[in-house]
């Protein structure tokens, strides 16, 4: 039996901040962990520090889910991002521990491969038509097979989802307070039917595009924009709707066909239960360092498919690479995969976390290295201190403060 003898958190930004979970055991096995939450990464890593790296020390490495009600129902205080980040930073190091101790892959360990190749979606983004139709001819260059398509909005002088560099969408600024951004359904819902309708008409029916609201609208404003957008067949229609009422989905589903995809907020079970009950999502946009890492998250995910519903993990910027091989190991395994959300690293980011997936023809492999196939370059961490950023906050035109 193998025993963690030590536990770090890793803190670095290159390019942007990511926290990390480093585990060591006494046969000097390692595994490692994202522990970052956009925005609030050193809550995230105090907690780690504070309160769950001193009880791991001695714990048994293999004892992986016993170690998750250990730190989840033994905590007494449950649920939220904080708490729910550092359970799957810990969770994923033990996945990558047992992994690297029995020379398998983790997605082996979960019951082996469903299929070969992880298909993932790119972000084509742009101020204005023009632009997004260049963007979304880059990822059709690249091969992807699936694009998300965000546009300005004409009126308004910065919109979520547009970047200012191409390929890195990075919302998260400099700073001690955030960005304000200002928001306007009626001018959103006047333009975006014009960039879907364009994008489906210079690229046809075999690309699949999605679109990302970003919890902007109220329910009935959902189902106007999931009727509009009928004719382009979105694959997903993201987030229309903040889902911490779970019933608002009723609204949205009585009125259109569109898939809906929620979740890259939501942190555990009870976040999506009666959306998944009562059918009220097609694709579960939750991630493995958001949602209690990978036992958790394949717990969800085993109760999705039971009424149909299939994954679609967030795989912003935000989520280190880490997580991306901790994701990739879920969508090898899982039978009700969707698809991968992909926004490529930087350099600075890929060289910190060295990793064994890689990109061809719109697919992501994960390699066959035991474990999770991924790591933590220290040394090279070391010379990327941390650096405060804020996500912007959002208002409408006449002051009122609204979801970003
Ligand atoms: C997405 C997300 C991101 C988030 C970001 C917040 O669909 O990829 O909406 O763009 O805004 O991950 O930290
Ligand atoms: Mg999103």
């Amino acid at each position: 039996m193998s025993r963690v003898v030590e536990a770090h958190v890793n803190v670095t930004c290159p390019g942007r901040n990511f926290v990390t979970l480093k585990l060591v055991c006494d046969d000097g096995t390692t595994g490692v962990g994202d522990a970052t939450l956009n925005g609030r990464e050193l809550a995230v890593e105090a907690y780690l520090r504070e309160h769950v790296c001193p009880m791991l020390i001695g714990r048994e490495a293999g004892a992986i889910e016993d170690t998750w009600r250990y730190l989840y129902n033994g905590a007494y205080w449950r649920r939220g991002p904080v708490t729910m980040t550092a359970i799957a930073a810990v969770d994923c190091a033990l996945w990558d521990i047992k992994g690297k101790q029995a020379g398998m892959p983790v997605y082996e360990l979960l019951g082996g491969r469903c299929r070969t190749g992880v298909t993932v979606y790119g972000h084509a983004n742009g101020e204005t038509v023009g632009e997004v139709l260049d963007a979304v001819q880059t990822y059709v260059d690249l091969g992807y097979k699936a694009v998300r398509v965000q546009a300005g909005i004409p009126g308004l002088e910065s919109t979520y989802g547009v970047s200012r560099g191409k390929l890195f969408y990075e919302p998260a600024e400099g700073g001690l307070a955030p960005r304000e951004e200002t928001w306007s359904t009626r001018l959103y819902l006047r333009s975006i039917g014009e960039v879907l309708g364009g994008v489906r008409e210079r690229f046809g029916h075999e690309l699949e595009l999605l679109h990302d609201v970003h919890h902007r609208l109220s329910p009935i404003e959902a189902a106007q924009l999931g009727r509009l957008l009928e004719p382009h067949q979105l694959f997903w229609l993201e987030d229309p709707v903040p889902a911490e009422l779970q019933s608002n989905l009723r609204v949205v589903r009585q009125h259109t066909t569109t898939p809906i995809a929620i979740g890259e907020v939501f942190n555990s079970i009870w976040d999506c239960e009666q959306l998944l009950r009562e059918q009220l999502i097609d694709y579960l946009r939750m991630s493995v360092v958001h949602s209690g890492g990978i036992t958790h998250l394949r717990r969800i995910l085993h109760l999705a498919e039971l009424y149909r519903v299939r994954s679609g993990f967030h795989g912003a910027t935000d989520l280190s690479p880490v997580c991306m091989a901790a994701a990739l190991a879920l969508d090898m395994a899982i039978p009700n995969f969707g698809l991968q959300e992909y926004m490529r690293h930087t350099p600075e980011t890929d060289a910190v976390f060295p990793h064994a997936y890689t990109f061809a023809d719109g697919y992501l492999l994960p390699g066959d290295q035991p474990g999770l196939g991924v790591d933590l370059d220290e040394e090279l961490a070391a010379q990327y201190p941390y650096q405060p950023a804020l996500l912007p906050v959002t208002r409408l035109p006449d002051g009122t403060m609204h979801d970003w």
